[in-house]
């Protein structure tokens, strides 16, 4: 059986980091070990892209080189880690995948969508995640749970405009594709947000276990 691609996206602080932690203990429970990776990163090459892209000093970054870097680490993670891992049935969960790309390079920068899609059929091998959960909340609850955690990246320092951007971005993402998003809402309470998460990934687990 191949496996599955689950990726998690959303703003700032929207808590995809606690959520994956939350799913991995309970897909153990499942008996699924789930491979964890996140983008920009997941191999050598992409987390020294995430360096290049995050680093403040960096701001005079053009908007094309940041979609560029963005798909490199990507065809990178596809190639090395994804698709080996789906032929192997394995589940995988992402930490942002080509949506991202789409939210914050699209929606944020203003780069053609239609120059994003392009790049995800060659770069990405028009890879496609079975499930997208997609985390929402309002911009500034995301960017006051991010800002307890010390100096701001090169992509956190952008203003609030930037990340409603992102945000409406995202939603139209969804409402275009509702047979793989899966909204939660991500002010709730950390076990409330798991529990949005496992109710969406029901269809998939009644696969395995059916
Ligand atoms: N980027 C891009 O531009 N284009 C692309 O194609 C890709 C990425 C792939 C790095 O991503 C940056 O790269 C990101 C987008 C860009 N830039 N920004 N902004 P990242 O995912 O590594 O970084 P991030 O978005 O900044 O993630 P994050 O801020 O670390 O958020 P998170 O992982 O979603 O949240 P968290 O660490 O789980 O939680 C944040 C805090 O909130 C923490 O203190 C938690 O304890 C707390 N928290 C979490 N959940 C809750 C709930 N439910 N209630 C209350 N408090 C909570």
């Amino acid at each position: 059986m191949s496996g599955r691609l689950i990726t998690l996206e959303g703003g700032e602080g929207a808590g995809k980091s606690t959520l994956v932690s939350g799913l991995c203990r309970y897909l153990g429970e499942q008996g699924i070990e789930p491979l964890l990776t996140r983008e920009p990163g997941g191999t050598a090459l992409g987390e020294g892209v995430r360096e290049l892209v995050l680093k403040p000093e960096l701001r005079g970054m053009c908007a094309e080189s940041e979609l560029l870097l963005m798909f490199a680490s990507r065809a990178q993670l596809v190639r090395e880690v994804i698709q080996p891992a789906l032929a192997q049935g394995r589940w995988v969960l992402c930490d942002r995948f080509t949506d991202a790309s789409y939210a914050y390079q699209g929606g944020g920068r203003g780069q053609p969508v239609e120059r994003i899609a392009e790049l995800e059929r060659w770069a990405a091998c028009d890879v496609q995640p079975d499930i997208t959960l997609l985390l929402d909340l309002p911009v500034h609850t995301g960017r006051a749970r991010a800002a307890g955690r010390g100096p701001s990246d090169r992509i956190e320092t952008e203003a609030d405009a930037f990340f409603e951007r992102v945000r409406g971005m995202y939603r139209r993402r969804a409402e275009q594709a509702p047979e793989r998003f899966r909204l939660l809402d991500a002010s709730a309470m950390p076990e409330a947000v798991l529990a949005q998460a496992i109710e969406a990934l029901g269809p998939l687990l009644n696969e395995v276990h059916p």
